[in-house]
Order: structure tokens, then sequence, then C-alpha cells
């Protein structure tokens, strides 16, 4: 595929995505209304690289037109974002809106309309309200569904007849990873089953929106979608010894297909839940529950992919001590020789985009899907600015241009994948890392102002938009 001209097809998705929590800053918010993510910044401060966190941000919240007015410049057909459901509403259990809150976010989307750029809008972006893991255990309460659905009908009442792209959550399985599996994060308890109710009953949230989204007739009504962010930890084996196989088929199903499954085919793999009773990880999920997924599958699936996983089986005992963690199956895996990503430690493997895309077609029915999340953190990114104080992310654009060459590739093999979301538009604050590793099109200078200013790479997006074609 050296030296070859390859063409995006005109109506494919080209555009950024972000979070509201990642970049709104607190103004505004009131003290009531922390997030899961705001609580955890506020006790443990020290772990967030340079204390940067959510407080300030990119002060998105105060500078939105100045940022859809560069979305426009870049050509940006779509931004993603989401709603911050710990602000958006004032009194959880009854769905009091925030009045300021939604005024915002009306203005907000009117916004990037106006600019000619298609909302895409998610309604929890690890924005859990804090109240509600403090009093009802968070994702573990069935009450908390309930709640979920409460917010999301307030919002789709607002916003509804503009906003033609939905998502219920963003990577449903990050928090709960970090949290019960590896405890590396707030409230840092490793609890297996915790995990899984958490889990099961994010799927069963997403199920019971898109329920409500179907009964309100959204979609006829203003031909809108509804579906959720996954990310699928695409998994490669060290070997095709069986030994390896196995524990690379075990590392999927907890790992990719637990929520890939349940959203777009409506039920569990046999054998996710068969190893769950055997390591006695017990869940609630009650027949008439099971039964609301299966009828209830989404529209399409956006899929944030970075870099492959690779497992071999475990090669060390395991601690029996440890409560069940999956890893009882697997070791991860160095590919030898591999490229890396020199700052974030992530391998760097485009062709991750054709075998994603080939699994979408063969095993869920070639679902539409698109990329909702790929992109390059790189540290220390001043080092690389020009006399025009212009950021020289040629490697950004290396790495661009190659996983959207697979992406194509994935199109013409006849997967039905629609878009490539970049993370990020901006630089913007992620969990712990903050500003460490910069994602941006667009950079956020910190020491003056948080100013923008386009990378080297936004304006090669621009091109890239306009021409609609690459070469690779
Ligand atoms: C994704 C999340 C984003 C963002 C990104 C980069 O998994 O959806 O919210 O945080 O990762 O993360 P990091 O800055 O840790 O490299």
């Amino acid at each position: 595929m050296e030296n070859l001209i390859m063409s995006v097809p005109r109506d494919f998705i080209l555009g950024a995505a972000s979070s509201a929590w990642q970049t709104e800053g607190w103004s505004g918010k009131k003290e009531t209304q922390d997030s899961y993510i705001d609580l955890w910044y506020k006790n443990n401060k020290h772990v967030w690289h340079n204390g940067y966190g959510p407080a300030v941000a990119t002060d998105y919240y105060n500078r939105y037109r100045e940022d859809a007015a560069l979305m426009k410049e870049i050509g940006l057909t779509h931004y993603r974002t989401s709603i911050n459901w710990s602000r958006f509403l004032t009194d959880y259990e009854n769905g009091n809106v925030d009045e300021e809150y939604a005024a915002y976010v009306d203005s907000m989307i009117n916004e990037l309309i106006q600019q000619g750029v298609e909302p895409m809008i998610c309604l929890e972006h690890y924005e859990l309200p804090a109240v509600l893991l403090e009093t009802y255990g968070g994702w573990g309460s069935k009450h908390v569904v309930e709640l979920f659905v409460k917010y999301a009908e307030k919002v789709f009442e607002r916003y509804g007849e503009r906003v033609k792209h939905w998502f219920t959550f963003n990577e449903p399985i990050v928090v709960q990873t970090r949290v019960y599996l590896d405890a590396i994060r707030y409230p840092f308890e490793q609890n297996t089953r915790k995990w899984m109710q958490w889990n099961f009953n994010k799927s069963l949230a997403t199920a019971k929106v898109v329920q409500l989204f179907k009964e309100k007739g959204y979609k006829e009504k203003y031909g809108s979608k509804i579906g959720v962010i996954l990310n699928p930890e695409v998994t490669y084996a060290r070997s095709s010894a069986k030994h390896d196989q196995d524990a690379a088929r075990i590392y999927d199903l907890f790992f990719y297909r637990v929520f890939m499954d349940p959203s777009i085919k409506g039920e569990y793999p046999a054998e996710l839940l068969e190893l769950m009773e055997k390591h006695d990880i017990v869940f609630e999920a009650a027949d008439s529950e099971l039964e609301i997924i299966k009828e209830n599958t989404v529209d399409y699936v956006g899929l944030n992919l970075y870099f492959p996983h690779r497992v071999k089986a475990r090669t060390t005992a395991w601690n029996e001590e440890v409560p069940f963690h999956p890893a009882f199956y697997y070791e991860m895996f160095e590919l030898p020789g591999r490229k890396m990503n020199p700052f974030r430690g992530w391998e760097i493997y485009p062709q991750i985009m054709l075998d994603m895309a080939l699994r979408m077609r063969d095993e869920y029915g070639n679902i539409e899907w698109f990329i909702a999340e790929n992109g390059m953190g790189v540290e220390n990114e001043f080092n690389y600015k020009n006399e025009q104080k212009m950021i020289q992310d040629d490697y950004r654009i290396e790495f661009i241009s190659e996983h959207l060459k697979w992406l194509l590739k994935g199109i013409e093999e006849g997967s039905n994948c629609s878009g490539y979301m970049l993370w990020a538009f901006t630089d913007n604050v992620s969990p712990m890392n903050a500003f460490k590793n910069r994602y941006g099109l667009v950079e956020i200078d910190l020491d003056e102002n948080r100013n923008r200013r386009m990378k080297k790479s936004a304006y090669w997006y621009q091109e890239l938009i306009k021409k609609r074609e690459i070469s690779v």
C-alpha cells in the first residue's frame, strides 16, 4: 500500500471528541454537584499529574464559542462531548433540572450546529453524581439505573429535536475495572463481584434508555440514533498454541464481549457466564432485566481504539489469597520489536483498525459502527514548537494517517464503518494523567491563559477533510 492515494467516502464522518468533565471546568458548578471524578480529584489531588484536574480543565464552559469557531475552521463534521449528569440536575431523585447548566448546554449545542458541526452527545463519560456513589454504591445499584433513565428522559426532552447522535456511556467498563479489578482508582477496592454488577447494570441502563428512546419515537420523528461507546480490547494471542489461544479467548470475553455482546446481540456469551459461575461471581440479573437487554439493542456503536492487547497463558502461579481477577487466566505479553509510542507506553499497531472492522462485519451482523476515539498522547509537546510557537506534531499526522489507511481498507472489505473521531479536539485533562499526555489537534497553553493554538496536525486534518483523500 505504498505511495497510494486512498479516498475517504463522501459521507464518512471526520470529527473529534472530548467530554464534559474533561473540558468544562467548574464555573457555575454548585458544591452539591460533584461527579465521581470531582470527588476523586478533591480527595486525591496529589495523584493527578501536576495537580491539574476537572476544576478548570480547558474552561470550555466559558469558551465554547471560541472552540466551536475553531472546529469550523478545521472543518470538523462532528464533535462528540457529553452532558454532565452531576451538573444537569439539582436533584437526582426527582429529576429537577439545573436551569443555568441546561441553558449552557442549550447554547453550546446551538453554537455547534450554527458552525456546521453535528453534536454527538454522550449521557455519561464518568460523570456519575458523587452522591449516588456515596448513598447507593453507584452503578452497583438498580435504583441508580432508574435515576439514569429519568435523567436521560429530561435530556431528550430538552435537546432531542436538535441532537441526532446519542450515546448512553463512554467506556462503561473503565471505572469499575480500575476501581474493582485493579484497585488503582478511588475508592480503591478490589471486588470482582461488584465489577460484574456494575457491568450488568450499565448494560441494563443502556437497554432501558434505548427502550425509552424507541417509545418516544425519536428515530422516526427526528431521524436520530442511539448507541453506546465501548472500548473493546482487541486481543492477540502470543502464539497459536492452545494454552495461549485459550488465554486470549478468555481475555476477550472479559474485556471485549462483556459489553459488545449484550449491547449488539442482546445477550452475554454463554462461556462468560459459565466462568462467572465457576468463580462464584454472583450478580443480580432478573429474567425480566435480561429480557429488556434482549429486546433493546443499540442502533450503532462507537469504538475507542488506541492499541492492541497481547496476552499469553499464565506462566507464574496465581496467588490464591487475592480475590478472583480475570488475570487468573492470562499474563500480558510484549511483542518483541513492537513499535511503541515512547510517551504513553502504548504499542502502535495501526492494523488493529482492519482487524476490528472485520470482527464487526463477521461477528456483529455488520452493524453500523465508527471509531469514537483514536489518537496519540505525547508528553512535553511544547518541545516541538517552531518559531511561530506552532507544535510540529508530525508523529501525530503519521499516527492518524496510518490508522485511517487501515480503517479505509476495512471499509473496502465491506465493514459498515461510518466515521473516525480523533481523540481529541483540544488537549484536555484525563483521569489522573491530567494534561500530561497531550492529544489535541489544538494546543491548550497552560502558561498563557489556556490559549488555543492549532497544531500542525490541525492544518493537516483540515486539508484531509477538504480533499477527502489521504496519501499512504
Ligand atoms: C480514553 C478515555 C478518554 C481519555 C483517553 C486518553 O480511554 O475515554 O476520556 O482519557 O483515554 O487517556 P490518557 O490521557 O490517560 O492517555
